[in-house]
């Protein structure tokens, strides 16, 4: 279980002093106890947390991974919960004009009590809430108590009155009552997740001391951005606890992070309580934000100062980038485009859909968000997508990805199923984007909105008419227009008013209508649901690939951390349980039995799968890339795991990535070699991000026979047209090679540039392995152990295929792995973690196709 870090932005709390205005913010995170209502039996409880977690934290649940564990742990989801805290105050705290209690997140439904008087019902786990609590206060000791309630007794009333059951599957509960409760869906379970549904303080709590008012928000309004100028609005809201209208001023400083500063100011009046302040500025020639490999995300810090005369009494940095960002729906020769242009230049968007990194949400510290932004620049993505069925994200996940030059593409959080759309749950509803697009709006990174996760798609195509009747289906059309068409759409152009907006994804299309394609972006689901082979991939080209997938095991080592010796098998009680799609392992062995022999033992068949998810997908996101300007985009589904699982991952749960991220990283390059087999004749692509021109390439092209090596070899000059996939070189198989030479030879594929440096290779084999004669042969490895990184030396007498290289250490990183070793080549992979030993030797075990049957 991994250790919970504070997060950093406790170093960044306000402790202003100015002048004898202190303001003062407390946290209010140490110290809870908790208790199952009624029990009266109190433990420490860790805040930001859940109950599940500290039940865990202190052995009253086991490890909800190992084994079949996930069944004992389900109890606590039909308890309430009471958490309580007490607090001292000081007699100069109280005598501050104001005191303010933030609740960032209470998961979800509770009451909280200060000294005797109930301050909050809160009935939404993404709605922070800020509470003037000073009348309450007290000199020495405060209390403070919330009482969650268990969100399945709470909302089977709802399900009992509604009349029908809502088609929500992946939730795991009987009934379905995720869609009640404006909380995490993948809590209730999901295709990939276990069911953990929680309950607890997920978010800090601040109590903040402040005189005469407070900045409540500062939207720095990037109105239009060119190169010549950015025309800023800075939307200012204060909130004043002077009783009569008062003299003040705004400060605004701005420039180039760590650049000198301009200031604009400007004297307002300030009513008593919620005041609103505009002061527009203009940036002649900004430095502006740019993805990765397009130039630098250039980040400017926006100021805002309040004060009194001139003593300051508030301030509120943000951190913007300036930069314009649109989502381009034209209609065009083939249909209608789906692309993102960044500062007006098309972009082909690469990357993967997130979901939350832990079914223990709060176990995501910096640390994580760190790895994960490392994980996706490493892999050459400059594009996420959060995904409806998680959560709105960290304000740190956001602040990474505006660092790294990382586009988000962001769901409201809904998916997959029709929900309640009364006027109390849109309320509810209306509360939550309000908070999470003002709290999100200032992000350079924020692409665009996206108001939920296929849930048109299912009223469309799923079947759900089929199951329920003609006024529930209208219902939940109508539900869909009035918070999808209407609500949100409306608040966005209220509190945003700079991004687009699609009412939901897939737009307008469904894998099962090819027409579609031409016109939006599409969940291809054909491959893996559809069980369509990755060869189909090709030719049923998106405008915008926003999923498609296909699943593995994660490896055995991560196995081994649930699993026994005595549950390797596919159909083991442990491995059913970490097997969450009820088709999956089927679709699995009908893709294998497909593409390869029939492996000798599990080991072998998790190493296949791993091989057969990597490669098969990798040949997907190429389609896609070479595709463009047709296609303009590939998000893959998924990045990682919440929990050990066998899911559609390219990274698992203990941080190690499986074969199709070394391949995804490959096929993302901002510069890769791309191959199309077509007529006997292989079309060799240059596939470019750069903005650039890139001439004086060379292409190699070697014909290399599995067991004798290179028999022939071609070179070319060749150049990379900028911000596209264009055909470099063209060659006739059969001027090569002959037909029956095709089960024994890869076509080996290389650019350098012109000192000879290699930017991408590419291999290309006729055939997947059950059609290829691959010959026997042994792997031959030295390894030079050192505190920290293994260096291993490849070499093989003959091709060996999809080389796996395993090492008992969970989380280890690989300078590539899961590779084609040609004969006679030499090929040497570094092995880097803390947890290497020079002195421990840790054993390295190598795996090949050809040793699978
Ligand atoms: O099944 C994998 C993923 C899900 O985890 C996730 O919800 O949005 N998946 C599959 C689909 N969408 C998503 C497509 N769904 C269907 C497939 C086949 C028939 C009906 C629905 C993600």
């Amino acid at each position: 279980m991994k250790k919970s870090i504070i997060f950093l932005w406790i170093a960044l709390l306000p402790c202003l002093l100015f002048g004898q205005n202190k303001v003062e913010t407390l946290r209010l995170d140490d110290g809870w106890q908790f208790s199952q209502t009624g029990k009266n039996q109190w433990s420490d409880a860790e805040v930001p947390g859940s109950v599940q977690r500290d039940l865990i934290r202190h052995g009253v649940l086991p490890d909800p991974y190992f084994g079949t564990n996930e069944n004992v742990v389900q109890w606590p989801e039909k308890e309430d919960w009471d958490f309580k805290k007490s607090f001292t105050l000081s007699e100069e705290q109280l005598n501050h004009d104001d005191a303010l209690l933030f609740f960032e997140g209470l998961d979800t439904h509770a009451d909280v009590f200060l000294n005797g008087s109930r301050i909050l019902q809160s009935q939404n786990m993404f709605v922070g809430h800020k509470i003037s609590v000073k009348n309450l206060l007290r000199k020495g000791e405060n209390n403070l108590y919330i009482r969650f309630f268990s969100p399945i007794t709470r909302m089977l009333p709802a399900a009992a009155t509604a009349g029908f059951d809502y088609p929500a599957d992946n939730d795991h509960g009987t009934p379905k009552l995720s869609v009640y409760s404006r909380k995490a869906p993948y809590q209730f379970g999901w295709d990939w997740g276990m069911r953990l549904v929680q309950m607890g303080i997920w978010k800090p709590i601040t109590l903040t001391f402040y005189d005469k008012a407070r900045i409540d928000d500062f939207f720095v309004k990037q109105t239009s951005v060119t190169k010549e100028k950015a025309i800023i609005d800075n939307q200012i809201e204060i909130y004043s606890v002077e009783p009569q209208p008062v003299d003040a001023s705004i400060t605004i400083e701005y420039g180039l992070k760590g650049e000198s500063q301009k200031t604009v100011s400007k004297n307002i009046v300030l009513n008593p309580g919620k005041n609103a302040v505009s002061i527009p500025l203009q940036i002649d020639h900004p430095k502006r934000w740019m993805p990765v490999n397009w130039g630098k995300p250039y980040l400017y810090d926006f100021k805002a100062k309040l004060s009194f005369g001139n003593q300051t009494i508030a301030e509120k940095i943000e951190s913007v980038g300036l930069r314009k960002v649109q989502l381009i729906q034209k209609d065009d020769e083939t249909g209608k485009s789906f692309y993102f242009e960044v500062n007006d230049i098309p972009l082909f968007a690469k990357g993967a859909n997130y979901i939350p990194g832990e079914i223990l949400r709060t176990q995501q510290d910096t640390a994580y968000y760190q790895r994960l932004f490392d994980n996706i620049t490493s892999a050459n993505m400059n594009f996420i997508r959060v995904w409806g069925g998680g959560t709105y994200e960290d304000d740190y996940f956001y602040r990474l990805a505006d660092e790294k030059g990382i586009l988000v593409w962001q769901d409201f959080i809904f998916g997959c199923t029709p929900y309640p759309s009364d006027d109390v749950f849109l309320q509810n509803v209306r509360e939550e984007v309000i908070y999470n697009v003002k709290r999100l709006r200032n992000h350079a990174s924020l692409a665009f909105w996206c108001g939920n996760n296929e849930i048109e798609e299912g009223l469309r195509y799923w079947g759900w008419d089929k199951r329920n009747t003609p006024e529930t289906m209208e219902l939940w059309k109508k539900g869909y227009d009035k918070t999808f068409r209407t609500l949100i759409p409306d608040l966005l152009s209220q509190y945003d008013g700079t991004r687009s907006y699609i009412h939901g994804s897939p737009y307008n299309s469904s894998w099962g209508k090819i027409e579609s394609f031409k016109s939006s972006d599409v969940h291809d689901w054909g491959l893996w649901h559809g069980r369509m082979p990755f060869e189909a991939m090709a030719d049923r080209l998106p405008r915008f690939a926003s999923e498609f997938g296909f699943q593995s095991f994660p490896e055995m080592k991560t196995i081994r951390t649930f699993a026994t010796e005595k549950d390797f098998d596919i159909n083991s009680d442990v491995m059913k349980i970490h097997q969450k799609s009820g088709v999956g392992n089927v679709i699995i062995k009908q893709y294998m039995d497909m593409y390869f022999h029939e492996p000798k033992n599990f080991e072998d068949f998790v190493y296949l799968g791993l091989v057969m998810q990597g490669n098969g997908m990798e040949e997907a996101v190429e389609a896609n890339r070479r595709g463009r300007p047709y296609c303009m985009g590939a998000l893959y589904w998924q990045i990682n795991d919440d929990w050990p699982v066998v899911s559609w991952s390219s990274i698992d749960y203990y941080n190690n990535w499986k074969a199709q991220h070394y391949r995804m990283r490959d096929v993302f390059a901002p510069l890769a070699l791309g191959v199309k087999f077509a007529d006997n004749k292989l079309n060799y692509y240059t596939m470019s991000d750069y903005l650039n021109d890139i001439d004086n390439l060379k292409l190699t092209i070697q014909v290399i026979d599995f067991s004798k090596g290179v028999v022939k070899e071609l070179k070319e000059k060749v150049n990379a047209k900028a911000n596209s996939s264009q055909v470099v070189k063209s060659i006739d198989v059969l001027s090569l090679i002959s037909e029956s030479d095709k089960a024994n030879t890869v076509i080996r594929a290389r650019l350098s540039d012109d000192k000879g440096k290699t930017i991408s290779t590419k291999d290309y084999f006729f055939y997947w392995p059950n059609k290829l004669n691959l010959p026997e042969t042994k792997v031959n490895t030295k390894i030079a152990y050192a505190d920290g990184k293994y260096t291993v030396t490849l070499t093989s007498p003959k091709l060996a295929k999809d080389v796996f290289i395993e090492i008992p250490v969970l989380g280890a990183r690989f300078s590539d792995n899961f590779i084609d070793l040609m004969p006679g080549e030499k090929r040497v992979i570094e092995i880097t973690s803390p947890q290497l030993q020079a002195s421990e030797k840790t054993p390295i075990t190598i795996r090949h196709i050809r040793e699978t049957y």
